[in-house]
């Protein structure tokens, strides 16, 4: 679409949104107003948007700078932040302005919407949690600051190969003009790796020589709702410290000079794709330091401003760990303290466990990070040193408590024996954190009962405690179904922004449940958010869907324990099914459509075959004319934050199906049933807390509990029965794919494989009863009237999992501190 109109028409009459508009496209853009395409006027309409928000960032920043509050620092590998001109105009209040204003000139502002690239500058959960925790903190007036890195490459690029695999491309999100970030180059600090640390006096050292290089400040701009306070998210970029050595270019040798600098730009230009499993990568431990070290000179920096002892640091600034990413943040801050201010070991661990908090994600013991000794010593040979005092002194208490237990020293011991030895990260984080969380009831439960046992038993209970996870209801409401929102609006009379800060408002909508005319309206906007995932399947695809289906949804990461692979097992069982009935019986059958969308780690084998099953399984069955209508499938490549916020609103049912004991929380399960959908899961993670919540006849749950899963992996080890006795259904499932059903069968034999053989995950213990789970759905579907009044009362018992609610817990639990609304 091209803007023909020129400046016709446009004079000081018509409002300021498209007069700075106009402004942008010629100065900032330096281009013509007409034959503007659309990737241009997205661009004008988001530096529009963006002055908007520097005014208020601005001011926030003066607002708390002028008197000395204590503040909160959020330090996070990952930020999924998705897009934000949409999420900015939301929040500045100034969407149905832009709207019309953009129409003036000849766009539509959702058309302009889609042309910003997302920023995935994360993996999965625990990258989009801190986004949401970012809106949730300036949404709430609260000082908190995102540290992160500036990564050259997000998640990589999702391609469908012609044999159905994941193929990996990069995300060079950067090649166009970001116009959310404002580059400080006043803002650097020097980061040294390598070199040696020389002892000084007792505890004390000189850590010198080696190389450094320059880490720059980029901010990101993060707009409360409904409120002027706008917080910061700092990411930082790694430059070279010279443009490149002198000294070897004038010896001649130019590509030894350009090295070092390309090495030093090397370190913040990938986001690892990995989650839960760690490779020990040097690059990945150097961004770790880069990003903790460069972070905690800002913090100091800006705590010493204030002009207040270093001993009352605490009192001043609290640091959130997300996961250990950052946990060498801890030795990094006493080395500052001691070597640099001059304080003694024990005023310095002091100030560490007062300033430091520790989120764990997870309990999957591959998971837990974990550094060789000889790598740290070498790229950081003074942390090294002081995770061995740290260490010393801490077993010293441990045995002065539990004298002559060696196991216990052994399991607490920063330091895990063997060759190569390693450093354990999240014994690590514990000790030096005031307070530990877990994601979730049962995730924190979990955490005190293993991972964290021996801790409890030396720190004492009060230490651990749990924070459920939450989502922002703006962007996982208003901005993905705006229709619903707007419909709850109208029931509960009561502005959006009422309940969009305070989602236990919806409960509301309790009240109105039985009301046939909230039923129609309800299961209309469902339908239309249905047609318009429908749409998008078809423009991308080329694919039609039936939209009266019922619509079956799993999106997330592929791994081994969230089981997509029972779900495609389900797919087939449910296909061969159809396949074996008569036409008459066929006419009974509720027809439905699976999407299934996530990506893989590239180096997870496993995971990767999943995938291509699934899409060939789809190729064979979307062509059936024996079950064409009644079922299909859908791998949509590319899992985005966008492409939740389309699939989300339009799910009926979704997939939470976790090894009961391995998900730590889920936080899609949430944004799901926040859109009025309904879940089918494990009782695992956060499902258990909303069926807590929405009531279990609200929830279709399955599967074997928590406790019973140890013995049953035991048994699998120790006791093996064949599949075929065992289930034999999904002995013939399996069958089926082997026999090259669905395309070469001997390509899924790895896969199916972890199944016949110790089945970890258990499912060949789950898959009868998730067999059944699904036809009570089906049988619930059938009375459309039931089951819209259970989308609604779901979407009501949603309160608890806002994010707001989340970081208040963090706010009063963890950081002590209050609100500071600008006026
Ligand atoms: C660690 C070391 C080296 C390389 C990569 C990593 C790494 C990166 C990402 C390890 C883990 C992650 C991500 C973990 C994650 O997303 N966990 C999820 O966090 C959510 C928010 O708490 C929970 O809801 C999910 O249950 C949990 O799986």
């Amino acid at each position: 679409k091209v803007w023909k109109d020129g400046l016709r028409g446009v004079d000081k009459d018509i409002p300021d949104i498209t007069k700075s508009f106009v402004h942008h496209v010629q100065t900032s853009l330096a281009r013509q107003a007409y034959n503007l395409d659309e990737a241009g006027a997205y661009q004008a309409a988001a530096l529009s948007a963006r002055d908007n928000l520097l005014v208020n960032w601005n001011e926030t920043q003066l607002h708390f700078n002028a008197k000395p509050t204590k503040r909160a620092y959020y330090l996070s590998l990952e930020f999924l932040m998705g897009r934000t001109l949409d999420n900015a105009l939301l929040n500045l209040g100034l969407k149905d302005k832009y709207t019309d204003g953009i129409n003036k000139l000849g766009f539509g502002l959702e058309d302009l919407l889609e042309q910003e690239r997302d920023a995935a500058l994360g993996n999965g959960g625990l990258g989009r949690l801190a986004a949401c925790y970012l809106d949730s903190s300036a949404s709430q007036e609260l000082p908190v600051w995102g540290y992160g890195l500036r990564y050259q490459y997000g998640i990589f690029q999702q391609l469908i190969g012609p044999d159905g695999s994941q193929l990996e491309a990069p995300d060079p999100w950067l090649q166009h003009d970001n116009p959310w970030e404002i580059p400080r180059a006043d803002v650097t600090y020097e980061i040294r790796f390598y070199g040696h640390s020389e002892r000084v006096d007792g505890m004390k050292a000189v850590w010198s020589g080696g190389q450094e290089v320059l880490a720059m400040a980029y901010d990101v701009m993060i707009p409360g709702y409904d409120t002027k306070n706008t917080n910061n998210l700092r990411l930082w970029e790694s430059k070279p410290k010279r443009g490149f050595d002198l000294n070897s270019f004038n010896a001649g040798d130019y590509e030894r000079a350009v090295e070092s600098s390309n090495s030093a730009a090397a370190i913040t230009s990938v986001l690892y794709p990995n989650d839960h499993t760690t490779f020990g990568k040097e690059l990945r431990l150097k961004q770790q330091y880069f990003w903790t070290a460069a972070s905690l000179s800002d913090i100091l920096r800006r705590f010493k401003n204030l002009g207040k002892p270093i001993g009352e640091f605490p009192e001043y600034v609290s640091i959130q760990l997300n996961d250990t990413h950052p946990t060498l943040a801890i030795p990094e801050l006493m080395r500052i303290l001691v070597d640099e201010e001059d304080l003694s070991w024990d005023s310095a661990w002091d100030i560490v466990t007062r300033t430091f908090f520790f989120t764990n994600h997870t309990v999957l013991p591959e998971a837990l990070e974990k550094w060789p000794v000889t790598l740290m010593q070498q790229l950081l040979p003074r942390h090294m040193q002081i995770i061995f005092d740290i260490n010393m002194i801490f077993l010293q208490a441990v045995e002065k408590k539990f004298p002559g237990d060696r196991d216990k020293l052994a399991r607490m011991s920063l330091i895990e024996e063997g060759f190569p030895q390693n450093v354990r990260m999240a014994n690590l984080a514990c000790i030096g954190s005031r307070k530990v969380n877990g994601v979730a009831e049962l995730h924190s439960e979990l955490l005190k009962a293993t991972i964290m046992k021996d801790f409890v038993e030396f720190f004492g209970t009060d230490k651990f405690f749990n924070v459920t996870n939450g989502i922002t209801p703006r962007r996982w409401l208003d901005q993905c179904n705006p229709r619903l929102s707007q419909l709850i609006s109208e029931t509960l009379k009561l502005p959006k922004a009422s309940f969009l800060k305070d989602l236990s408002q919806l409960e509301g909508l309790l009240k109105h449940v039985d009301e046939p005319g909230l039923i129609k309206k309800w299961a209309a906007v469902k339908q239309s958010n249905k047609e318009r995932l429908a749409h998008y399947v078809e423009t991308t695809t080329g694919h039609q869907i039936n939209t009266q289906a019922m619509f079956d949804v799993q999106i997330k990461r592929l791994h081994e324990y969230k089981r997509q692979t029972l779900n495609i097992l389900g797919v087939i069982y449910r296909y061969l099914k159809i396949k074996a009935m008569t036409p008459a019986e066929r006419k009974k059958v509720n027809p439905k459509v699976v999407f299934f969308a996530g990506k893989a780690a590239p180096g997870y084998y496993i995971a990767k075959l999943t995938i291509r099953l699934i899409v060939n399984v789809a190729r064979i069955i979307n062509v059936d004319p024996d079950t064409k209508d009644l079922l299909s499938l859908f791998f949509l490549p590319d899992y985005s934050v966008s492409l939740a916020e389309i699939l989300i609103p339009a799910s009926d049912i979704s997939q939470h199906i976790s090894t009961a004991g391995t998900e730590a929380s889920g936080t899609s399960n949430m944004k799901f049933c926040l859109n009025g959908g309904l879940l089918v899961g494990t009782v695992d993670g956060a499902n258990i807390e909303i069926a807590e919540e929405v009531g279990e006849q609200n929830v279709f749950f399955f599967g074997h509990l928590t406790p019973a899963v140890e013995d049953l992996r035991y048994q699998h080890m120790y006791h093996p029965v064949p599949i075929e006795q065992k289930c034999p259904e999904l002995a013939n499932v399996i069958n089926e794919v082997s026999s090259g059903r669905f395309g070469d069968g001997g390509v899924y034999e790895p896969l199916l494989n972890t199944i016949r053989q110790n089945d970890y995950y258990l499912l060949t213990e789950d898959f009868d009863s998730y067999i059944k789970a699904l036809k009570l759905v089906d049988e619930a579907y059938q009375d459309r009237t039931e089951w819209i009044k259970k989308s609604i009362r779901t979407t009501a018992k949603m309160g608890k999992f806002s994010s707001d609610r989340a970081i208040q817990d963090y706010a009063q639990e963890c950081w002590n501190i209050e609100s500071n609304k600008l006026p």
